[in-house]
Parts: C-alpha cells; structure tokens; sequence
C-alpha cells in the first residue's frame, strides 16, 4: 500500500448533472474498473487504459464527486477557488477547462504567490525577473508556453496566445516579449523593491549561492565574471557541490494546475519565475510538456514543482502519466516521477501531483516534510475547495525504483 500520498476512490452509482448540481452520489469505495461503468463514462480498456495492476489497497479517501475538479500544487487557495468558479460558470462545469487553469494561475501571477509566480520574484544575477509558463490541452495535446519571457506580468495568458494564435510551442525571451506586445499585452518592469533588495543582497553576499560551476573566479567565494576550467568528463553525475535548491514556504513555489471536467476534458499548466539568482536565460522544467505538466484526456495529468534543472531531466509528468496509462494508482504514478529522479539526484527536492480522468489524485514530494495542495471538487458537506497535504518520502522508500 503506497504510504504516501491522497488516492481518491469513490463511486458516483448514477451521475445526474443538473446544473450546478450532482445528485445520487455515493460514496463507497470501488475500483477503476467499476468507475469506468458510471454511464457517463467509456470503459477505461476502450481507451487504452489497463484496469490498476496493483493489488494494493490504495490509500482511500471517500469523497462525494470526482467531477469536475480544480488541483494544484501549494496552498494557493485562491488560485484555485477562481478556477472552480469558472469551471462550474457553465452547466455541470464542462468546457471550461482552459479559462479555469490560465485564469487560475493568472490570479497566482496577479497576487505574486509566495513570491515564485508573476513579477517581482526570484531576481536572475541581473536582477530582472522573468517568467516561465505553460497551458497543455489535454484532447488536442497542443502546447503553449513561454520561457524565460521578459517584461510582461500575463506569463500564462501569453502562453495562450501561442496556444491558440500560432503553430509553435514555446516562445522565449525577448522574442516572447515582442510577440506578448503584438497581441496586445504591455510590456513593463517586473522589478519590485522586493526584488531589488534581494538581488542586492545577493551581491554584498559575493553572489552565494549561485548556478557555476567548474569556472574561475571561485563561484563558491567570488561574483563573476567568470571563466570556463578545463573540466575532465567523468562518469560522476552532477558534481557534489550542486547548489541547494529548496523548496517550500517563501521559496520557489511554481503552480502547476490540472481542470477535468464532468466530460473528462483536461487541460494542466504552470506558471513561475523559476529560481532565485539563475544565470540570466536559464529556463526551468515548468513550461517543457512533460516535465513542468502534461495532459491526456485518455489517462489524465499531471504536474510537477521542484528544482527544475534536475526535474526536466526525467519528464516527471509525462512518466506519471505514462504510469496511469499503465495501470497505476494516480499516487503510484506521482511516486514514480519522484522516485526515477531520487534515484540519480539524492539532494533533490520537489513534488509531482498525478490525477486520471475519473478526478482520482494522488501527490508525492521527496526533500522536504511534506507538501500541501489544494484541491477542489463536488462535496455534499464541507467546503468543495480544500488544502490537503501529503507526506513525503523517505530516502530508504526511494531505493527500488518502480518500473511502469
Ligand atoms: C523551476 N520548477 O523553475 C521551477 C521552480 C519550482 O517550486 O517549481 N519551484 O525550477
């Protein structure tokens, strides 16, 4: 039994949407298999899901509904209290999927949350903030996404545009800055005192900690400029000094958000402005399909927050994915992203949340204690958005890595 982690199984016995309301849902404990016999949904062999594999109880937590359902990582409430808002604007909160999850995380860019999303956070060696976002249609699988994009505070709307406006993926830099100007968002600076004065800090500091190494001056004690070393190719992995990259409270809190439908139509996204003193043009994990988030209307999605210089090495959400495709529990799914990185990377620190198309979810995170999120969904009692948290892993649970 997976012992981290929040797996919801319950049963809708007949789903009657009227408006904004379900009725006749029960809450018993049921299997994948017996979920894909509600009559609004297609069995999951049809589409190309192997019934869970495991015959481990996942962890159970009853709930009212599934559909349709906000989440997303930290306790961003109002991130996603505005996307359940506008998921549930139409009848039985269909088709909304895409304005829940840019309008979401555009709240978290508005309100600057924990200062790792929008302006005026994580100052590069320069000082500018820029940002990194992502929107993945879960049916059509089209991406768009910025990164590294100067100027402009609208990161996920702009990530939009180059979703519905162009045929590329990603635009980045200044180039997303002049694209972002021609379809209409201004341009301005994303410094705030805040930022300034952590950026100072950082240089009466002598620029510690910083992204070099193998450089001279000694990036450990001195600011650039520096100077490449000659540097032997060994068969050691990162080098043992890896800058410390924690996450949590107050520090690189990235959303990655995930909307399903009461159609199981899904779209996922993130928004950031990545690490504290990158090297100017370095992009996080947050706005690559697969790494920051991915979307499968067929399976379902998920979304990742982290260090991300280690994390898009591994494509942690498309593996989790990939994972469910295969059969397993959406928290077997998020334990697995974290486990293929924890394996090379034992400093790492970061969380993957996984949910399939039925609004089953899971979370895991390694690297800190544990790792809140924020979920929202049909509930007959209580408020229908909740935080919950999810204890993370221990290294000894990261020691056989669990194969899809
Ligand atoms: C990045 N993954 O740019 C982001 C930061 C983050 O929680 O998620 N922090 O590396």
């Amino acid at each position: 039994m997976p012992k981290f982690g929040i797996v919801c199984k319950s049963i809708c016995a007949g789903l009657i949407w009227m408006g904004l309301v379900v009725s006749s849902l029960a809450t018993s404990t049921q299997s994948t298999d017996q979920l894909a016999t509600s009559p609004r949904m297609a069995p999951l062999n049809e589409l190309g899901i192997s019934p869970a594999k495991s015959n481990k109880k996942p962890d159970v937590k009853l709930q009212d509904g599934l559909l349709p359902m906000v989440i997303n990582t930290w306790n961003f409430p109002e991130a996603n209290r505005l996307a359940w808002r506008i998921l549930n604007a139409s009848r039985g909160g269909v088709r909304q999927t895409r304005n829940a999850v840019v309008e979401g995380c555009s709240k978290c860019e508005e309100l600057q949350c924990d200062g790792s999303v929008g302006y005026g956070g994580s100052p590069d060696e320069l000082g500018e903030t820029t940002l990194d976002a992502m929107i993945m249609d879960g049916a059509t699988m089209d991406v768009g996404a910025v990164a590294g994009m100067r100027r402009v505070k609208d990161a996920i709307r702009v990530a939009r545009h180059v979703l519905e406006h162009t045929q590329h993926t990603m635009l980045v830099g200044s180039a997303a800055t002049e694209f972002a100007q021609s379809m209409g968002f201004r341009a301005e600076s994303l410094m705030t005192p805040q930022s300034k004065e952590m950026w100072q800090m950082w240089i009466a500091e002598n620029c510690q900690p910083n992204f070099w190494r193998n450089v001279f001056p000694d990036p450990k004690i001195s600011c650039g400029p520096y100077k490449p070393k000659p540097t032997p190719i060994t068969r050691w992995k990162e080098d043992r000094a890896r800058t410390e990259y924690k996450i949590g409270h107050d520090n690189h809190d990235t959303i990655g958000m995930i909307a399903i439908d009461a159609d199981n139509q899904i779209h996922a996204g993130t928004s950031t402005n990545g690490a504290r003193h990158k090297i100017p043009g370095r992009v996080g994990d947050s706005p690559i399909p697969g790494a920051g988030a991915y979307a499968d209307n067929e399976v379902g999605a998920a979304t990742a927050t982290g260090d991300g210089d280690v994390m898009m090495r591994f494509l942690p959400t498309l593996l989790a994915v990939e994972a469910m495709r295969a059969g397993k529990t959406p928290t077997e799914a998020a334990e697995l992203g974290i486990k293929r990185i924890v394996k090379h990377y034992k400093d790492f620190s970061g969380a993957v949340i996984a949910v399939n198309r039925l609004g089953e979810y899971g979370a895991a995170c390694y690297g800190m204690a544990e790792f809140p999120f924020v979920v929202s969904s049909p509930v007959k009692s209580g408020p229908s958005t909740r935080k919950e948290t999810v204890k993370c892993l221990a290294s000894q649970d990261t020691i056989n890595v669990v194969t899809l």
